[in-house]
């Protein structure tokens, strides 16, 4: 498939030419950069929606849900997960195929697996080019859901939007110790399984530490995404943060591009260090600073000249 057979496909929304697109661009085959650099000219219109939160507080069933409610108002929706490969996830996953089947006939739909790759920057270069492969796509609302924990989920919210924190009852005691850097990523967040008990004891523990930024407060949703109720509340605050996200979005677009390329320097310098640092000679180098007769600086210093030389 030639690059313009790829565009034809992406603007006439066929599934196999985003997906062709989205392994090209993440595999970086011959012709990826152009592509990617016709498709970012196309992009620019989506809203893009992170969902982060523990394993099991219910994430994927509530984007299950989330797509079912953005469908019925007309969007076109798109879904990447991030790290299916991730080893705490194994279990999930089986349920995620097939709810993921449902959709699989509404061409409005588009679903994506992406493995995280650690050593190439995390999750946020590869995710970011599929959202705006998407983007092109004309998906008005594309949903990412990170399986991973840690950095990987807190990285999402550099690439949405709006991010969601999920998190379920049981958790409540233990907002306080581990949830602060989820605290500080989440835009709204959402107590699902509140068919369980203890949904309105986890809603005040959290209240507390919800804090106002630039004029949004995030909300905090009781939900059920088991049957998907209360998703018709969290759609409205969803469309509430979109209207305040895009006034401010003018104001802060170019802030917003600053950091994505300086996120791409910073991921490209890491790879040609990364690859530095595994060639042959480097390695010798290596075993000379362990045994004292050479100073890391120098060996710094060396792979730069090399990193530029060859760049
Ligand atoms: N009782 C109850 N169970 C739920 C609810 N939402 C999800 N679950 C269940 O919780 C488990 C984990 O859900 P999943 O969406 O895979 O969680 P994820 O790991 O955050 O993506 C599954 O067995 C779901 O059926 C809910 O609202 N109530
Ligand atoms: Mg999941």
């Amino acid at each position: 498939m030639s690059n313009t057979d790829i565009i034809k496909g992406i603007v006439k929304g066929d599934r196999k030419a985003i997906s062709k697109a989205i392994t090209m661009i993440e595999d970086e085959l011959p012709g990826s950069k152009e592509l990617y650099f016709q498709l970012y000219k196309m992009s620019g219109s989506s809203f893009v929606i992170g969902i982060a939160g523990p394993p099991g507080a219910g994430k994927s069933t509530l984007v299950n849900c989330l797509v079912k409610e953005f469908r019925s108002r007309g969007d076109r929706v798109g879904v990447i997960a991030v790290d299916p490969t991730s080893p705490v996830s194994g279990g999930a996953l089986l349920g995620d195929r097939i709810r993921m089947l449902e959709h699989s006939l509404d061409e409005g739909v588009y679903i994506r697996s992406m493995a995280s790759r650690g050593s190439e920057g995390g999750i946020s270069r590869a995710t970011r080019k599929a959202i705006v492969v998407l983007d092109a796509a004309k998906y008005t609302k594309i949903l990412v859901e990170t399986v991973g924990i840690g950095q990987t989920e807190l990285d999402i919210s550099k690439v949405s939007d709006l991010t969601v924190v999920v998190i379920m009852p049981q958790m409540g005691d233990e907002v306080q110790a581990i949830k602060a850097g989820l605290m500080e990523i989440g835009d709204i967040f959402v107590v699902n399984k509140s068919d369980l008990e203890g949904s309105d004891k986890a809603v005040l523990q959290i209240l507390p530490f919800v804090k106002e930024k630039d004029g949004w407060k995030p909300p905090v949703i009781r939900t059920s995404a088991k049957n998907c109720s209360g998703i018709s509340e969290l759609a409205k605050s969803i469309s509430m943060y979109e209207e305040w996200f895009r006034n401010r979005q003018q104001k802060e677009n170019l802030n917003r591009v600053v950091m994505e390329v300086k996120e791409a320097v910073y991921s490209k310098l890491e790879n040609l260090i990364n690859k530095a640092m595994d060639e042959k000679d480097t390695r010798a180098m290596l075993y000379k600073i362990a045994e004292r007769n050479m100073d890391p600086d120098t060996l710094a210093d060396l792979i730069i000249k090399r990193i530029f030389k060859n760049f």
